[in-house]
This record gives C-alpha cells, structure tokens and sequence, in this order.
C-alpha cells in the first residue's frame, strides 16, 4: 500500500516542491492551503483550498487514513514581513499549528512533522556577524523572535506535550533560510535570496541597487533540493526533537549580493539602507547533531543553488517584459 500524505501549505514555496518530491517517490498526496501554487500546477492526487486556522477544516484536511502530515502551513515571510505584524502572525499560526495538531491526532495519523525556525533562536546569541554557529539547545534561556519566534517555540513545545500525553508522534524541524527557484520574489514577503536576484535582475549593469542593512550581517542559506531531502530522511527517523536543517557556510549580505551579481554578469554599485528591517546580526546552523541523526548533510553548493534561482527569477521578469526594459540601453545578457 503506499503511503498516505498530507502536505499543508501544498500552495506556498517549500510545500510545492515537497510534493513532487513524494509524488516522485510514489506516495499517495493530499495537498491542502488557502491558495493555489503560484508558478505551476500541483501534481498532488488531490488538493484542496482550506483555512486551516479554523478547526473544521483541519479535520477535513486530515480524514481518510492519513499516515504522515507535513505541516507547512504558516503566515510567514522574510524579516520584513514577519516584523511588520506580530499580533496577526503569532494568531494565524498558533491557530494552524493547534488546530492540524489536534486534529491529526483525533484522525489517526500516524506521524505529524512541525516546521519550525530558526527564528526560535535566543537573541543574545546572534548579535555578532561573527556569530557562533547555533545549537540546538541554544534556544533557551527563551528569547526568540518576538511574534514569529515565539510561536514556533510553542509550537515545538506543545509537540513534545502530544507525545507525553498521547504518545502522539511528531517531527520537529527548524529550517534555516531556505531559498530555490518557484518561490515568492516579489510583493513584501520574499526573503534576502530572492530579493537580491529580484533587484539584481531587474538593473541595468552599473546601477545602484538597494541593500538593507550595513550588509555585514550573516546567515547561511539553504537550497530546497537538500531542504527536501532532509525533510523526508526526518520523517523517516525517529528522532523527536527539534532538529536545525540549514547550511554552515555563513556569509554577509554583501557576499550573497557579490555572488549573485556574479551570476549575472553586472557591475553593480550597493546602496546601504540602515532604516529597513535587518533582524538578527548573524545566523548560522551547528550541523552536529543533524549529521548524526540523519547520517546525512546538505551538501549543494550556494554558487550553485543561487544560479539555478536566480535564472528562473530573472525568466520570470523577462516573461513579464520587465528585464527587457530595464535593459533598453544596455546588453541584456
Ligand atoms: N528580505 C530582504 N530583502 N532582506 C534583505 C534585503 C532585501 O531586499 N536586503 C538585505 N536584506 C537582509 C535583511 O536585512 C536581513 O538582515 C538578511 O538580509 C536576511 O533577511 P531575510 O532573508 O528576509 O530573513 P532572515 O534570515 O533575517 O529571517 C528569516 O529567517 C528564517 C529562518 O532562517 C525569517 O524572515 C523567516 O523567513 C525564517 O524563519
């Protein structure tokens, strides 16, 4: 018989691709979200829009003998978005993340796992670009993204709680920075890789273009590919705490702008905008125990992740005659 899945969040960047992923290794796929995927069709067996902040609906998204649950269903964006509304991100997503709990458990299903962030990392750990990379444990003492953060810590907490007492089995994983080609780019909720293709797409070679922050804070990004199949190696584990899933290569904002101007061949001067959104100084993900848990590391390079998403944003603009415009006086190439 082959497995029953249900994907939530099945319309947004990381859900999309989770189920070609399991389509292609012959699951059975339920995908649920509030919306349709934005580039191209779902492939999964069935899909349906729900609002999963309302408990009826988490009910209907998890009937039918449903073994695993990836629940990817959450109000999220880059550090613009997710700082721009506390109060609204922390209600959706307790909601969602309550309600799909709750309601696979009733159902049956076998194994539920959690996204959650590495924006549940305490503050005072990440206030140098020079940062140390982050351990699990690291998330206490409590002090975590207001809003955002704080709800995926809860969320994790109460995952342990289902499995005191209910023995209810749940996957716990905190994804850092995960960038790739079909995701949002444009509109307020995109984060630093595809902002930066956006804008680097869209200029003209020796343009300015604009740069929050000084630059010198850090992250290290992960590619969607190696996200996917880290996912599926921890559903399959059984490994009930939470687990960083991300890269160790930290680099500045500035690098990531130099490498995907690179990528384009353009000259590009950086405009450094100190008023907007920068959140934690640097973040880097401590790979130790997701080596041990998984036997198993990301291993796709930025260079060759970046190239890959960067081509499809710049097709996308070129699609929409944006590129071809900027480009008026300048080789497109
Ligand atoms: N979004 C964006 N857009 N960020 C920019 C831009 C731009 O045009 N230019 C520079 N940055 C800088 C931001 O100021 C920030 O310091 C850094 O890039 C990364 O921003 P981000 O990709 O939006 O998100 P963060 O890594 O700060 O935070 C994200 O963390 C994830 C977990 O790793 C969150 O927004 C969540 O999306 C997520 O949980």
């Amino acid at each position: 018989m082959k497995t029953r899945i249900l994907v939530t969040g099945a319309g947004g960047f990381i859900g999309h691709h989770l189920v070609k992923r399991l389509k292609h290794d012959g699951h059975w796929v339920r995908g649920v979200d509030l919306k349709l995927p934005e580039y191209e069709a779902s492939v999964a067996d069935e899909f349906e829009l729900l609002d999963l902040r309302k408990y009826d609906n988490c009910l209907l998204a998890t009937r039918g003998s449903i073994d695993q649950v990836y629940n990817l269903a959450a109000d999220m964006g880059g550090i613009g978005y997710i700082t721009a509304s506390l109060a609204e991100i922390a209600r959706n997503n307790v909601l969602i993340n309550s309600h799909m709990l709750e309601a696979s458990r009733l159902n049956g299903v076998r194994r539920f796992l959690f996204s959650s962030s590495a924006c549940v990392y305490a503050s005072g750990k990440q206030k140098a670009s020079e940062v140390t990379a982050l351990r699990e444990e690291d998330a206490y003492p409590a002090d975590p993204e207001p809003g955002y953060g704080w709800e995926k810590l809860f969320t994790e907490e109460q995952c342990r709680y289902y499995w005191h007492d209910y023995r209810f089995e749940t996957r716990i994983v905190r994804f850092h920075n995960v960038y790739g080609p079909l995701g949002t780019y444009e509109g307020g909720k995109e984060k630093a890789p595809a902002a930066i293709s956006r804008k680097v797409a869209l200029a003209a070679d020796g343009d300015h273009i604009e740069v929050w922050g000084d630059g010198e804070q850090t992250r290290s990004f992960l590619y969607v590919d190696d996200c996917l199949e880290g996912l599926v190696r921890l559903m399959a584990s059984d490994y009930r705490e939470p687990l960083n899933l991300g890269t160790d290569r930290l680099i500045s904002i500035n690098g990531l702008v130099d490498l995907i101007s690179e990528i384009s061949g353009k000259h590009l001067v950086k405009r450094h905008d100190r008023s907007k959104p920068q959140g934690v100084r640097g973040r880097n993900s401590d790979n130790t125990r997701l080596a041990n848990v998984l036997g198993w590391e990301p291993s796709i390079p930025l260079e060759a992740g970046l190239q890959i998403t960067y081509k499809w944003i710049e097709n996308e603009l070129r699609k929409g005659g944006r590129v071809h415009l900027k480009f008026s006086s300048h080789s497109a190439d």
